[in-house]
């Protein structure tokens, strides 16, 4: 399955799936057909979810399932399973799909073994969390969660459509009249496309919690020996893209004294940003994209644009390197007679998961590996945004020399044969634990 889904692509030649695509439709078209086999009811939300739902089956605490039962406590709370099928460009196959693919097995699985679940299970196909289309990350599950904001909505992909217009032409409405606000509620603003409310699709109370299961993308399960691990927190980030701006010049005739050269300032402050990140312990901080405005060979740069993503366990390490960074951006720009603007794309608090949910899942990776390791995780995950709604937590599973974001990552089969053991055990355990 995984190799038949990381052939379905954007780019011919390797692999790239980004928020909204033809290739995301195809993607939501083949991983839907194997929700169908396994027995859930398929559906594609308005900001492109993918959503397989598995009705419950057993008798809950709320006494025998009744189809909207009278009031909500009679209806059976939801687990929710998943994780992203958009990619980064030239990308691995199982950062993502490994998550959305595993619980369709575990499902299919359990249901051929005739166990009854006590609560509804939801396998979730977010349709955008690495931003890479648009400068946000989290777009799909924003989108579930009811949390994107007219601000989200107003973001210009490379093209200059915005997020609005996107998910207008995904559902087949005029984009002229697209996005805006809604209305506000007491609580938070609602934000819409056209007739679209882009609302929350569960309350918090309805919730069991949102477990993912991600390949680690880091080396602690390979230096470990060991196939799968939970994880505690989700380190914070911070993305920014900022425009450095000089004057451009001719090449041959520019004394260097007399320049105001954008590139050259980019790069020093570049450079002065992985000086601060490399003397400050567990902090990453990284430019993944650099565009010399109307380039040239014999031009002074004259506009640079770039992206700056900076990361930290601990929000009040990365808040401080963020003012060490401000402070160093302030010195080149001046130093150089440059302006420079910063526009904040993303902001994530560090995300504890939940210890309760994540220790039900330890006790089924302690069942099936014998040990249970706990890790915190670098990478951003969709959990950042669903813990505002339920519950979190993480299974990280083994990947080769912890390489990710890059065409040769690879996870082996024995070790999903390890994490789909452990999320059928996890599932199965809950149903009793449910049952009381
Ligand atoms: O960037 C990340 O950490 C994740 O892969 N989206
Ligand atoms: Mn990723
Ligand atoms: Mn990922």
């Amino acid at each position: 399955m995984v190799v038949e889904l990381g052939r379905v692509t954007d780019e011919p030649g390797r692999l790239t799936r980004t928020f909204l695509s033809p290739a995301m439709k195809r993607a939501n078209r083949l991983v839907g057909g194997w929700m169908k086999d396994a027995g859930l009811t398929v559906r594609v939300d308005a900001v492109g979810n993918l959503i397989g739902r598995l009705e419950a089956t057993g008798v809950g605490r709320t006494g025998p399932v009744r189809r909207g039962g009278a009031g909500r406590s009679a209806l059976p709370k939801t687990l929710l399973l998943g994780s992203h099928l958009d990619t980064v460009r030239d990308a691995g196959r199982f950062d993502g799909p490994l998550g959305v693919l595993l619980p369709i097995v575990a499902l299919g699985e359990l249901r051929r073994r005739g166990v009854k679940l006590p609560f509804a299970v939801e396998v979730l196909g977010f349709s955008e969390e690495e931003g890479v289309r648009f400068a946000s990350a989290y777009l799909g599950s924003k989108g579930y969660c009811g949390q994107l904001t007219a601000k989200d909505l107003a973001m210009r992909d490379a093209d200059g459509i915005t997020v609005g217009e996107a998910i207008a032409r995904w559902n087949g409405l005029p984009v002229r009249r697209s996005l805006g606000e809604v209305g506000t509620s007491s609580r938070s603003k609602r934000v819409g496309v056209n007739a679209l409310h882009l609302n929350a699709t569960h309350q918090r109370g309805e919730l069991l919690g949102y477990v993912e299961v991600h390949i680690e993308q880091g080396p602690v399960l390979e230096a470990k020996k060991l196939a799968v691990g939970v994880v505690s927190a989700i380190a914070g980030q911070s993305r920014f893209k900022l425009t450095w701006t000089g004057k451009a010049g001719h090449a041959g005739t520019t004394p260097m004294a007399l320049r105001r050269d954008a590139l050259a300032g980019a790069a020093e402050f570049i450079s002065g940003v992985e000086a601060i990140a490399r003397r400050t312990p567990g902090l990453v901080a990284t430019v993944g994209l650099l565009t010399v405005s109307r380039g040239a060979a014999n031009v002074i740069p004259g506009e640079v644009v770039h992206t700056l993503d900076v990361r930290h366990a601990r929000d009040a390490v990365r808040r401080s390197v963020l003012r060490q960074i401000g402070r160093l951006a302030t010195q080149v720009a001046n130093r150089r007679g440059l302006v420079r603007r910063w526009q904040r794309t993303q902001e994530n608090t560090a995300v504890a998961c939940s210890p309760a949910l994540t220790a039900q899942l330890a006790r089924s990776v302690a069942a099936v590996q014998g040990k249970s390791p706990s890790l915190v995780s670098g990478a951003g995950h969709d959990g950042v945004v669903m813990a505002a709604l339920c519950p979190v937590a993480m299974l990280f599973v083994r990947c080769r020399a912890g390489l990710s974001h890059h065409p040769d990552e690879y996870a082996a089969p024995k070790d999903f044969a390890v994490a789909l053991a452990v999320l059928t055990d996890f599932v199965e355990r809950l149903a009793k634990d449910y049952r009381g």
